[in-house]
């Protein structure tokens, strides 16, 4: 097939910074061929996912060297990361290891000033090769590998290209984490095979959107948090006004958001919706006028179809509420040692099932109206699985029950928060009043296990969670909001 970072491979001045380190493409080219080419024993390789240019580096060397790629986000607890690791039976890591914590896996080492030439495959890999195993979570149980070929990437890629007219004269901003579909596929790769330039600013606040616009960045990604924040900062959302185009992505954007951005910028944000198993199959062109609230129409490669609770065809009407399905060039070829999981996605037919709820409206526009189960949580753009951390946190001595909810928060689209039935025993005496101080105890140990961003926004202690006649726990009384 064609290689997958075209753009990058075929070298020149064009610039990727990340944490303040520039590589033109020449550089980054050079040394991902001097590290690609250590790259060769291995078959799956550990990528210790910071926002750093050695992640960047590594994932541009095993791409080159044909070695699949599996990102562990950085903040990963000590549960998380075990199960990645053995689940996905990497080999190496590539970088650096965690701290403390490499599983015992050696590190093969990168050097951010090696240069060698970079010479095409003479084999090229099949289009079907997988070049990622991303790790992400279902409503029950620990993430799971989702298997994404060198194809389904290109596909993606080349998808949104034609969508918003992506080129090489595009220099693209972000902040996002380097372990997801959002910030490493599309925010990194995308500049790398389009041919764009790219500049990661290290946390995503509205002071470093508005100097990376001011540097002359045309097209800007975020999850709606990061919109909403720069949305209330409006001496820097001004600085917006010269890019090109403004992206919002990972969880729904909330119209007032969508409407202050338009106000203090001057831009409708572009929508465009996706998952880690599917990556981005519908968005807004960049030719079409954005409608709040709507993310827009299919991208090329892509089919969608809406169906009831019985498999029936839902019409796209803009009003008719269905179960929404995909097929296409840019899904992945399943889940990792899971024929359970894949038996439960894919229809006998061969269309996904994303799990999310949407209308279509004739001209194929698609509105996200949620998710069918209440028990996956979107928060600050992340997925989290109300399960994993109820698993958790019943591991913990203190812990009898707990039910784990998604609110919804004005910042983060939905906020954690667990309901605990403590055991009598370990009830907080009169030295932690209200049981603040176990409360703190017990987000943490979800930190330790699971990762940072799956902590509990509040921990809500209560003498039993509502059930019904079954004894299964009525998850909606619980939300409030
Ligand atoms: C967070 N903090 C907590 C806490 N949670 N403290 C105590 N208890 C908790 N439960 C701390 C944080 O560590 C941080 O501390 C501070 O509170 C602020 O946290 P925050 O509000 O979460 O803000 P921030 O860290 O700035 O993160 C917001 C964000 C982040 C938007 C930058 O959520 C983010 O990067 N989201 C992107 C997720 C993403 O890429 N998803 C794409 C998936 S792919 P301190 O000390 O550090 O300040 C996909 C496909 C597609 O979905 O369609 O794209
Ligand atoms: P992930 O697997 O982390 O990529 O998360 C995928 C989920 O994010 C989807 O199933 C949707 O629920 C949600 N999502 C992504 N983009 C959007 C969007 N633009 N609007 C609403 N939800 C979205």
């Amino acid at each position: 097939m064609t290689e997958l970072l075209l753009g990058l491979t075929r070298g020149g001045p064009t610039r990727v910074t990340v944490a303040g380190t520039t590589w033109t493409y020449d550089d980054l080219l050079g040394a991902a061929s001097a590290a690609a080419a250590d790259l060769a024993p291995y078959r799956r390789v550990a990528v210790h996912a910071t926002p750093e240019p050695s992640t960047v580096l590594a994932v541009v060397a095993a791409l080159l060297a044909g070695v699949v790629v599996v990102p562990v986000p950085p903040d990963s607890g000590a549960r998380e990361r075990a199960h990645v690791l053995g689940d996905s039976a990497v080999e190496a890591w590539v970088g650096t290891a965690p701290p403390d914590q490499s599983g015992g896996l050696p590190v093969v080492p990168l050097d951010l000033g090696a240069r060698a030439p970079y010479t095409p495959p003479t084999d090229p890999l099949p289009d079907d090769a997988t070049a990622f195993l991303l790790y992400t979570s279902g409503t029950t149980g620990l993430p799971k590998g989702v298997l994404l070929s060198r194809a389904a990437v290109a596909a993606g890629l080349d998808g949104l290209a034609d969508a918003w007219g992506w080129t090489d004269a595009d220099v693209l901003a972000h902040g996002l984490p380097l372990f997801h579909v959002h910030g490493l596929l599309l925010g990194v790769l995308g500049p790398l095979r389009l041919g764009g330039g790219v500049v990661h600013v290290g946390r995503p606040t509205p002071e470093a959107y508005a100097a990376a616009a001011r540097d002359g960045a045309t097209m800007f990604f975020g999850v709606p948090t990061i919109w909403s924040r720069i949305a209330e900062a409006p001496e820097h959302a001004k600085d917006l006004a010269s890019a090109r185009l403004l992206v919002s992505g990972s969880a729904a954007l909330p119209v007032p958001v969508f409407e202050r951005l338009r106000a203090l910028t001057g831009h409708d944000a572009v929508e465009r919706y996706g998952m880690s198993e599917t990556l981005i199959t519908v968005a807004t062109r960049a030719d079409a006028a954005p409608r709040a609230g709507w993310v827009g129409v299919p991208v090329a490669g892509v089919e969608t179809r809406l169906q009831d609770e019985h498999g029936a065809a839902v019409p796209h009407d803009g009003e008719s509420v269905g179960n929404l399905q995909v097929r296409g060039a840019t899904l992945f070829g399943g889940y990792l040692n899971r024929p359970d999981a894949d038996a439960e996605v894919w229809t006998d037919d061969g269309w996904f099932r994303t799990g999310d709820v949407a209308v279509v409206d004739p001209a194929g526009w698609h509105r996200i109206v949620g998710r069918e189960s209440i028990d996956l949580i979107k928060s600050g753009g992340y997925r989290v699985g109300a399960g994993e951390i109820e698993t958790v946190l019943l591991g913990h001595p203190a812990v009898a029950e707990t039910a784990v909810v998604g609110e919804p928060d004005a910042d983060l689209g939905q906020r954690i928060v667990a309901h605990v039935v403590l055991r009598p025993e370990a009830v907080p005496g009169p030295d932690d009043l209200g049981g603040a101080a176990l409360a703190t105890a017990l987000t943490a140990y979800v930190g330790e296990q699971l990762n940072a961003h799956k902590r509990p926004r509040e921990v809500r202690f209560t003498t039993a969670l509502p059930r019904n006649a079954m004894g299964k726990v009525q998850k909606k009384q619980l939300v409030q909001g």
